[in-house]
């Protein structure tokens, strides 16, 4: 199908395009080659005046990838897997960008993307079954399917602090970085947030600025990630085994090729288990959370409570003063129930230096910023730049950031105000056509994202397919697998160590946010077996209605 020829509606409307496509980031691209390979016409809206997503926002100092980079990339084309090559273990954000460009290029995408184009609005009209998509910039386009590619974490969470207008200093949250950089020489620096984004960029703070105070909430678990160059034969290692990796990395828990040394601690002496984490640890990273099969950690307190105490001794060991390490410490929350940071350049070792200083601001909160930095519960800390670490409205932020009206006039907000309501994290009940890619209650962010998002977009394009050689329409799940899926994922998340901890995975960071836990936390693979079965029955769980009749047939 071509542009000039495209799918009527039932009604025999034609759309402007057959797609709109909101994200220019992994999803976006990738879901753009593959509809564009079935023929149909696509147009991706970016924000941003270039590709990349979540790459393309994030380059405050340190920013790099936790997954590993020789499986942090597209493993569907062959070209691309043969021409790029990486040169560290983990990639660091400007060559993600890069690889993401060279993906753009050699797939020839950019002629259908729109840049610095933000998607305001999407409603859904009933007569004609098609979508309209409205941007800031006041374009209208109808379209047949409206994909979501917009990310889990890409609308930033700036907590709501007093007096941050006064503030005469500068201040940057590490998503909306400058382009050109931010000079730290000589100034007094504060950062906020101690996550993953505050472990990666501490340490590179530090070497820059006259002197930082990290302002840290909640202390965290940080495993160091073990970054090196990536030698030549070891790279030709993995080309040579690109087909075993990518095997084991879909079939997988989390979207990664890592045997584990034992499924279960259970049977094994504290001894042999140090022996284990031992070994890891030198090892490093993700491969640190596969000492066991990942769900028995995720899941089994006594093994997590040994590996999360064998986490502070090592913190216990690097910080010199025992007052800084106390605070450093994590005992509020097991290992993983939030998100594992990785330590890329000595973080704990970074409080030993003279001109880093720790506060504590979840026994003296932060009141307020003044004009000449920010005062404490207990003391005023005097400032030139403050960099707000402090994360984002995750998981539901960008897609609620747009304006979604689906079936007689029901709002994507509304129907998500008790937090998403989702069948497989694909779609939602109420909103036909609509798809989300590594949408809530899919694994996404508790996998490496480029298997998730590979398999949502294959999924989706398998879909579309199927509904054109069958003469569907519109696809929409149906109420009652939507329910049964929201309860499994609860169901699933209860039975692991989740709850434990305040974690942006439950919406807990955002005032106000429904504490829901998001992510499908049973795993890619299982995830993955679901979706296939979803399919082959001809897409269970999901109503179709036909064109010739418009006829509606519950799957
Ligand atoms: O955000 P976070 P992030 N006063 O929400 C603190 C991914 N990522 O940007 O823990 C004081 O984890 C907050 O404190 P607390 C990765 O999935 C991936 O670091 O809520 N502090 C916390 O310390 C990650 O998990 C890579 O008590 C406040 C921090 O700010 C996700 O992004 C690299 C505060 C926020 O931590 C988000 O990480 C980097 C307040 N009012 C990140 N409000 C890759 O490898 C918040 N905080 C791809």
């Amino acid at each position: 199908m071509s542009v000039d020829d495209q799918h009527d509606t039932r009604f025999g409307d034609t759309p402007d395009v057959d797609a709109v496509v909101v994200g220019a980031g992994f999803s976006g691209l990738y879901m753009l080659h593959r509809l564009r390979e079935l023929g149909l016409s696509v147009r991706v809206y970016e924000k941003a005046d270039g590709v990349g997503g979540t790459w393309y926002w994030n380059r405050y100092p340190g920013a790099r990838c936790d997954s590993e980079s020789h499986i942090y990339c597209y493993s569907f084309d062959e070209g691309l897997l043969e021409e790029w090559e990486w040169t560290e273990r983990y990639p660091e954000q400007p060559e993600i960008l890069e690889y993401l460009q060279f993906a753009a290029d050699h797939l020839d995408l950019r002629r259908d993307i729109e840049f610095e184009t933000e998607v305001t609005a999407a409603t859904f009209d009933d007569e004609s079954g098609t979508w309209t998509v409205e941007t800031a910039d006041g374009q209208q386009v109808t379209t047949r399917f409206f994909i979501s590619a917009v990310g889990c974490l890409s609308k930033p969470f700036l907590p709501d602090f007093d007096g941050l207008d006064e503030f005469e200093g500068e201040w940057y949250h590490t998503s909306r970085w400058p382009e050109g950089g931010v000079d730290f020489a000589d100034k007094r620096v504060g950062v906020i947030g101690t996550g993953s984004t505050g472990i990666q960029t501490i340490p590179e703070v530090a070497e820059r600025a006259g002197h930082l105070t990290v302002f840290q909430r909640t202390p965290n678990y940080a495993v160091p990630a073990r970054n090196r160059p990536l030698e030549e034969d070891e790279y030709e290692e993995i080309r040579a085994n690109y087909d075993d990796i990518w095997d084991r990395a879909r079939n997988s828990r989390l979207g990664m090729p890592f045997d584990s040394e034992a499924n279960s601690a259970r049977r094994l002496s504290e001894e042999e288990i140090h022996e284990i984490l031992d070994k890891r640890w030198q090892q490093g990273g993700f491969r640190f959370l596969h000492a066991f099969e990942p769900g028995h950690i995720l899941s089994n307190e006594e093994t997590n409570a040994i590996i999360s105490e064998f986490i502070r001794s090592k913190i216990r060991e690097k910080v010199d003063d025992p007052e800084t390490a106390a605070k450093l410490v994590p005992t509020d929350h097991p290992y993983a129930s939030k998100r594992p940071p990785m330590d890329y350049n000595d973080y704990y070792g970074t409080y030993n230096r003279d001109d880093v200083r720790l506060v504590d601001v979840e026994a003296a909160p932060i009141t307020e910023f003044t004009a000449d930095g920010i005062r404490t519960a207990d003391g005023h800390y005097d400032l030139d730049i403050v960099v707000f670490a402090t994360g984002f409205d995750a998981m539901t932020g960008a897609i609620l950031a747009m304006d979604i009206e689906g079936r007689d006039g029901l709002s994507l907000e509304e129907k998500w105000s008790a937090g998403p309501r989702t069948y497989l994290g694909l779609g939602t009940h109420g909103f036909p056509n609509l798809f989300t890619i590594t949408g809530p209650q899919s694994p996404s962010v508790l996998t490496n994202m480029p298997m998730s998002i590979e398999q949502h977009v294959e999924w989706i394009t398998d879909c579309i397919e199927f509904m054109d050689r069958e003469g569907y329409d519109l696809i929409e799940p149906t109420e009652e697998a939507e329910d049964q899926w929201v309860s499994q994922t609860n169901m699933l998340a209860d039975q692991m160590l989740f709850s434990e901890a305040d974690s942006w995975y439950r919406g807990e960071n955002v005032p106000d946010k429904p504490s829901v836990f998001t992510p499908f936390p049973g795993g890619l693979e299982m995830y993955r077996g679901i979706c296939e079965t979803v399919a082959e029955k001809g897409y269970d769980g999901f109503e179709l209605r036909g064109a010739a009749d418009a006829a509606t047939v519950e799957k």
